[in-house]
């Protein structure tokens, strides 16, 4: 149906202009900010609940929430292994090279410690330490996404973290058991603690801990893992409490293209994405008006045929979604340092030089054959990454994630009373004499 698949994606025009980063920042194509309005409310409500009242609330909520009767909020080990044998081979497969290859990469992201000497006998220790317990929450409702189990999980492992435990809502449709392909997942990946319990209540289960039927779900000290409004909010009001990722919205796209892109890989990338959410953002730059016109072009015939045309149009049409005209590749180049885009491709000579000129983009995918879903699945790279601007300061979800630096100091008698007198004089500087003494007590 030509009516129905034809797309109205925006053009935004920068031939002949100049802006500043700061200008340019405002004219890239971004939904304004979600409405959060009564939900924060709603969050704070039921994590001081949980706090109160533990698992005989969580049992309340999945009544409500999730229209089941829970027993034990424990999944028991038979249920995960059971999943396991019944994962669907190809899938199994599947999620198979996907660890194999993310552990690969997070294994590499191991930072080393550093270890020097600033002066005789002076010295310093930068150690990186795991977390000692993570905690993953993986959603239940529309979008289960057992490649999301294995983004999260994989870097923690590689980590050194010694504990996991994962939280996925209780489903109607199985008993009142998570998801089985989450619990598949989990159970390739050798967690062995889950519990079925959903939502911001989850998040607060986790973040203080609760008991039940025998069980104890001990508290963690950090959390990942995506969710809705609710469960962004349940994180930002934990933050503190425990450490929490970035938190990723809703995906999107750019794609940087000159005269050489094809067409056909161009727009079923900016397709792919667009079929998550009718809120993601799938935004071409070029300065070629021919690749813009065959982009749009293939835009019509692939929407046209794609099974979730009408998120995909939605998305496409979305003021966060749009076609950027500009004068050359350096020009390009600007506008996606400046759009910071969670996922960046591209499609041009020289990419790979392009792509060292990129600052801000949660992953970059270089040329023709490394589209954004061979990342969301299976490259090895992560695909929890920075969305709606943030990647102009923050990462993609990796092994340092769930780690921290702990420095040691240690110095030695001669190495102190050599840099004593600095230290009484930066004391009295700052009239907290005590401070110095602590040295003077040592050299006399
Ligand atoms: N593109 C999403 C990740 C994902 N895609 C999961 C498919 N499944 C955010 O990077
Ligand atoms: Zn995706």
């Amino acid at each position: 149906n030509q009516q129905l698949s034809h797309v109205n994606l925006r053009t935004i025009n920068l031939r002949g202009t100049q802006h500043s980063y700061s200008e340019l920042r405002s004219l890239v194509p971004r939904q304004t900010a979600e409405f959060v309005g009564s939900a924060q409310h709603t969050v704070n409500e039921i994590i001081s609940t949980v706090r109160e009242r533990g698992a005989e609330y969580l049992r309340e909520l999945s009544t409500r929430f999730d229209g089941v009767e829970q027993g034990a909020l424990r999944v028991p080990q038979q249920a995960i292994d059971d999943a396991v044998a019944q994962l669907d081979p190809e899938v199994r497969r599947g999620l198979e090279t996907a660890i194999e290859r993310t552990r690969a990469f997070a294994a590499a992201q191991r930072p080393e410690d550093a270890r020097i000497e600033v002066a005789p006998g002076a010295y310093l220790v930068n150690r990186w330490t795991p977390v000692r317990r993570v905690g993953l929450y993986v959603p239940g409702g529309l979008a289960v996404y057992p490649s999301s189990v294995v983004m999260n999980t994989v870097p923690a492992q590689a980590a050194g973290v010694e504990s996991i435990v994962l939280c996925t809502p209780p489903q109607k449709e199985f008993g009142g058991l998570p998801h089985p392909t989450i619990l598949g997942a989990a159970g390739l990946l050798g967690i062995t603690e889950v519990w079925a319990i959903g939502g911001a209540q989850a998040l607060a289960a986790m973040a203080y801990g609760i008991d039940d039927a025998g069980d104890h779900l001990e508290s963690v000290d950090t959390i990942t893992g995506p969710g809705n409004i609710f469960v962004a909010l349940a994180k930002r009001a934990l933050q503190g409490t425990v450490g929490i990722d970035g938190q990723a919205g809703t995906t999107e796209i750019a794609v940087i293209a000159d005269e050489e892109a094809n067409p056909v890989y161009v727009a079923a990338d900016l397709i792919s994405q667009a079929e998550h959410d009718p809120n993601a953002g799938s935004v071409l730059i070029t300065h070629s008006e021919d690749t813009a016109k065959n982009v749009r072009e293939e835009i019509n015939k692939q929407v046209s045929i794609t099974k979730h045309a009408e998120r995909v149009q939605t998305a496409l049409q979305g003021e966060q979604s749009g076609i950027i005209l500009t004068d050359s590749i350096e020009h390009s180049i600007q506008v996606a340092n400046a759009y910071a885009a969670e996922h960046l491709e591209i499609h041009t000579r020289n990419a790979a030089h392009v792509a060292s000129e990129i600052r801000n983009a949660g992953a970059i995918f270089i040329g023709p054959y490394s589209p954004v879903p061979l990342g969301d699945y299976a490259a090895g790279s992560n695909h929890v990454l920075p969305t709606a601007g943030t990647a102009a300061f923050a990462s993609g979800l990796n092994t340092t994630t769930f780690m921290k630096i702990v420095q040691l100091i240690e110095y030695s008698q001669d190495a102190l009373a050599e840099i004593g007198e600095d230290i009484v004089a930066l004391s009295q500087a700052e009239d907290l004499p005590a401070h110095g003494e602590a040295i003077t007590a040592r050299n006399r």
